[in-house]
């Protein structure tokens, strides 16, 4: 199994290079950079993704059993997509199947994770090595249950009880718009899913798209702030943040939510609480093997009908 993530630096002095990495190559500026630094500083000098990737696929490759090698490739930083492509090709492995820790499509996102590694196949020649890649997991029932599980009980929790529910993921560029991409959809589709799982009506819940990029073109929204803003004016006062576009403890969460919003829920007069991670916890890491054992059932039954032909 090939489990790809996002990706983190390890060091303040690694930020830079990651940074430029997901510009495409192009350097931040200086102040950009710096205010990123601060954002790593302000969660203790670097981000939990690395071992959180790391632990969930040592979590996985117990779960999958004999028969199956987990390799964790990034799309931002080491250990790179193409690192373990190369091993995985090095190992002799001929069939694979693909996942990235995001569960919404898009390409922006999933397709990216996909790309680096068919470009990776393609220049090692690892013909005989195939990957069958799970694009979208997002309504899988064992992926919705983790999160209703987790809202749940942040909705259990003393004077929440009644709090308005905030569902967010990462924003992308506006122009996905253009292309018909169903990241929206599918983002849609996951909240309506946890939401009706936990009997929420309706108006109790929302959707705000969180970490808008520091670039001059619009981003979707509306952002966490803008939404915050809503609720308040709405009256209400306490609400629990759901990142459904997220499946671990990272920057995003973090500083984007646990710093910055709850920050500006105060200013608002609010009281934000926010459900917990999914991380390496037993019920996701079972959805994950369900979504991964599918993708080659999927496959052994097209090379069963093949060779029956
Ligand atoms: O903990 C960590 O160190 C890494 C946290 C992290 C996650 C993450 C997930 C997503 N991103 C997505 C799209 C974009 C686009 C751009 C972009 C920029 C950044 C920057 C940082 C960063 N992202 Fe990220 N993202 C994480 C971290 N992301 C840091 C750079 C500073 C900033 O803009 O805040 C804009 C690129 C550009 O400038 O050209 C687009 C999407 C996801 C969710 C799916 C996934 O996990 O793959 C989509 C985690």
């Amino acid at each position: 199994m090939l489990l790809m993530a996002y990706g983190s630096p390890t060091s303040l002095e690694e930020v830079e290079p990651y940074y430029t990495h997901i510009r495409g190559g192009r350097r931040p500026s200086p102040q950009a950079l710096q205010e990123l630094q601060e954002r790593y500083r302000a969660i203790g000098g670097s981000s939990p993704l690395p071992a959180i990737t790391q632990r969930q696929a040592r979590a996985l490759q117990a779960r999958l059993g004999e028969g199956w090698q987990v390799y964790v490739g990034m799309r931002h930083w080491t250990p790179w997509i193409a690192e373990a492509v190369s091993r995985m090709a090095a190992d002799g492995i001929r069939e694979a199947v693909g996942v990235a820790l995001a569960p919404q499509y898009s390409r922006m996102s999933v397709e990216l994770y996909v790309e680096a590694a068919e470009a990776a196949r393609r220049e090692l020649g690892a013909h005989s090595l195939q990957v069958r890649y799970v694009r979208s997991w997002c309504r899988h029932p064992a992926f919705v249950r983790c999160w209703a599980d987790r809202l749940a009980r942040a909705l259990a929790a003393e004077g929440f009880q009644q709090a308005h529910v905030l569902f967010t993921a990462h924003s992308l560029p506006e122009r996905i718009l253009q292309w018909n991409d169903p990241y929206p959809q599918e983002l849609h589709d996951t909240c309506q899913a946890v939401a009706a799982a936990c009997g929420l009506e309706r108006a109790r819940w929302s959707f705000a798209y969180q970490s808008q990029g520091r670039t001059p073109e619009p981003w979707l929204g509306p952002t966490l702030e803008q939404a915050l803003q809503e609720l308040a004016r709405q009256g209400l006062r306490r609400v629990v943040v759901c990142p459904v576009g997220f499946v671990a403890d990272h920057l995003e969460v973090l500083y984007d939510i646990d710093i910055e919003a709850r920050a500006a829920a105060l200013r608002l007069g609010m009281e934000l609480a926010r459900t917990e991670s999914l991380n390496d916890a037993s019920d996701f890491i079972e959805a994950l093997a369900h979504v991964v054992t599918a993708a080659a059932a999927q496959v052994e039954e097209g090379l069963a009908r093949a060779g029956g032909r």
